[in-house]
C-alpha cells in the first residue's frame, strides 16, 4: 500500500493469501484525525476469519519450529532494513492515521525496527542456562521452546512499534501468530502485513485480521491460542487476563495504561522539572499508556513550577501533526474527545482549580482544512490531594494533568505517589541522591526515571508495570517469557542412576 489515500478495499492476510474474508462484506474506513478524511477502507474481520486465521496458524507452527532460530531470523533482518529503508514514508503513515506528530510518527518506526533488530540479533545468543547438579554424572540445562500460537492485539497509539514488539519477538522464537491491528490503524496493518509478505514469511506463519474488540475476543478466547499479548486499556486488558487466566496452559501477558506521576523535589533543578513535565504530559497529546497525568510538587518550589509549567500549556503548539513546528496532533477519535471532555469535568465537580483550559480550541488554532479534527488541548487543574479523589486515580488519556503541592519529606511524596490502582510509569526531579533513591526503590511502577521526563523507554529495557497496569509479562524484551516454555532437561552420563536429595535409587522387592 502505498502512501496516498485509496479507493481499494482492502482484506485479511491468511495462509500467506489476502483475502476478503468470509465475505459477509462488512468494511470500516481508516480516517484521519486531524482532517477527518477516509484514508482507506478494510475489510471487518469475523469469527470465521479468526478461525481461519488460527487454521493457518496452527498448521504452520511444526514447520517453523523447527528452523533454527538464525533461519527464523532471517525473514525478520529483510523486515528490519525495510522499516529503515521507508522510514520517512512509513513515519508520515503513522502521522495521518493516527494523528501524532512527525517526530512521532517517525520515532514509532524506529521504535519499530529497534525491536527487530533486537529480536532477530537475540537469534544469535544463548537461550537457556547451563546449571549445576548435585550429582557428577548429571548435566543440567535450563532450555526454551515456542509456546505455539499466539495472539496478539495492539493499541493505535504505537501503530507500528507496538506489533513488532509482541511479534518479532513471538516470530523469532519460533511461535506463529494471529495479529489483530487497532480498528483506529488498520493502513498501519496493512502496511506491517505487506512486509511480512514481502519478506517470504512462509504461509500461516503470521496472520492478520482486520477488525474490532468481536475479531479481538475471537482471537482471545479460542483455545488454540496459547499465549495472547494484549497492550491496551486496563479495561480490556483485565477482561482477557481475567478469562485466560481460568484456561488452564494458556498465559495472556498484558500491558495496560497508568496515572503516572512525576515528583519534583523542594531539591529540583526546575529547568528540567518543567521539560520533563511539559514532554511528559502533552507529548502524544497525552495519549500513551506513560504519559503523566499528576504532577507532585513540593511546596517549596511550587508556585515558581506552577508559573512556568502553566506559561508552556497556555502556549504549547496543537496543530496539524505533518508540520514540523507541531508539539500535539489532534486527539485519535470523537468519542476519544468526549471521554477527555467528562475526566475534566470530573476534576471541576471534584473541586478542582482550573489553571488552563484549552479543551475547546478557538478556530484561529485550528489549522486550515482541519475543521473535521478531532482537536483538544491542554486542561491544568491545581487540587488539594485527597484519597478519595478520582481525578486523581481514573486514567484520562489525554492532556489532562494535574498539579497536586505537597509538604515534608519525600515518603510523603510517594505516599500521593502510590496512591493509584495503576502502577506504570514514573519520574522524579530532583539533585538529591537519597531522594532518587527513595523513589527507585518505593515507587509502585515499573518504569522509573530520574531527572527526565517518563515517555520514551528504549526498547532493551523490560516495558511493563505493577498493581492494574500489568500483570507480571512486560512487553519488549520480557516478552521472550510469555511465548516461550522452559524446559529444565536432565541427561545422566553414567550407566547408574544416582538422584539428588540423597534419595535412595534401590529398588527392594518382597524378596530381599
Ligand atoms: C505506550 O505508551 O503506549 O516508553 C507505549 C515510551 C514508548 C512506548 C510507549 N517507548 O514512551
Amino acid at each position: 500500500m502505498s502512501q496516498q489515500a485509496s479507493e481499494q478495499e482492502y482484506g485479511h492476510y491468511i495462509g500467506g493469501e489476502w483475502t476478503d474474508g468470509d465475505g459477509d462484506g462488512d468494511t470500516f474506513d481508516s480516517r484521519n484525525p486531524a482532517t477527518g478524511e477516509t484514508l482507506a477502507t478494510f475489510q471487518r474481520g469475523t469469527v470465521g476469519d479468526v478461525d481461519a486465521a488460527l487454521e493457518a496458524a496452527e498448521d504452520a507452527f511444526d514447520e517453523w519450529r523447527s528452523l533454527s532460530y538464525i533461519d527464523r531470523a532471517e525473514y525478520l533482518w529483510d523486515i528490519y532494513h525495510e522499516l529503515r529503508e521507508r522510514h520517512e514514508e512509513l513515519g508520515e503513515i503513522v502521522t495521518k492515521e493516527c494523528g501524532k506528530e512527525i517526530s512521532e510518527g517517525k520515532a514509532d518506526v524506529t521504535e519499530a525496527w529497534h525491536m527487530v533488530e533486537w529480536a532477530a540479533g537475540n537469534a544469535r545468543h544463548p537461550h537457556g542456562d547451563v546449571v549445576p547438579s548435585e550429582v557428577g554424572a548429571k548435566d543440567a540445562y535450563m532450555r526454551r521452546k515456542p509456546r505455539g500460537v499466539i495472539g496478539c492485539i495492539t493499541p493505535w497509539n504505537f501503530p507500528v512499534a507496538i506489533p513488532f514488539w509482541h511479534m518479532a519477538i513471538a516470530l523469532v522464537e519460533g511461535n506463529t501468530v494471529v495479529w489483530k491491528p487497532a480498528e483506529q490503524t488498520p493502513w498501519c496493518g496493512q502496511t506491517i502485513a505487506e512486509m511480512m509478505d514481502d519478506a517470504g514469511i512462509p504461509e500461516g506463519v503470521f496472520n492478520m485480521v482486520q477488525g474490532f474488540g468481536d475479531a479481538g475476543a475471537a482471537i482471545t478466547d479460542d483455545e488454540r491460542v496459547d499465549t495472547v499479548l494484549f497492550t491496551g486499556s486496563a479495561e480490556v486488558g483485565h477482561e482477557i487476563s481475567g478469562k485466560v487466566g481460568g484456561e488452564p496452559g494458556k498465559l495472556a501477558a498484558c500491558e495496560m495504561g497508568g496515572k503516572n506521576g512525576i515528583i519534583v523535589t523542594e531539591d529540583a533543578d526546575l529547568d528540567i522539572a518543567v521539560h520533563s513535565a511539559i514532554m511528559s504530559s502533552f507529548k502524544t497529546t497525552g495519549q500513551r499508556c506513560v504519559s503523566s497525568e499528576r504532577l507532585i510538587v513540593h511546596t517549596d518550589v511550587y508556585d515558581e513550577f506552577k508559573e512556568r509549567y502553566v506559561d508552556i500549556a497556555e502556549d504549547i503548539a496543537v496543530g496539524d501533526p505533518l508540520e514540523d513546528d507541531t508539539f500535539m496532533g489532534p486527539a485519535i477519535e470523537a468519542d476519544h474527545v468526549e471521554k477527555i471532555r467528562k475526566h475534566n469535568e470530573l476534576a471541576e465537580q471534584e473541586g478542582a482549580e482550573v489553571l488552563v483550559d484549552r479543551f475547546e480550541l478557538g478556530a484561529e488554532e485550528i489549522p486550515d482544512g482541519h475543521e473535521d479534527g478531532h482537536w483538544v488541548g491542554p486542561f491544568v487543574y491545581e487540587i488539594e490531594y485527597d484519597t478519595d479523589l478520582r481525578c486523581l486515580k481514573e486514567e484520562c488519556f489525554g492532556p489532562h494533568v494535574a498539579l497536586v503541592e505537597y509538604e515534608g519529606e519525600i515518603d510523603r511524596a510517594l505516599e500521593i505517589h502510590n496512591d493509584t490502582p495503576y502502577g506504570l510509569a514514573g519520574a522524579i526531579i530532583s539533585e538529591d541522591y537519597r531522594q532518587l533513591n527513595a523513589f527507585r526503590d518505593r515507587a509502585d511502577l515499573g518504569l522509573a526515571y530520574a531527572n527526565l521526563p517518563c515517555i520514551g523507554a528504549e526498547v532493551q529495557l523490560p516495558f511493563g508495570g505493577v498493581k492494574k497496569s500489568g500483570n507480571g509479562y512486560p512487553s519488549a524484551r520480557e516478552a521472550i517469557e510469555a511465548v516461550t516454555e522452559r524446559t529444565a532437561w536432565t541427561l545422566n552420563n553414567s550407566k547408574e542412576i544416582e538422584m539428588a536429595q540423597g534419595l535412595s535409587a534401590d529398588i527392594t522387592t518382597s524378596e530381599d
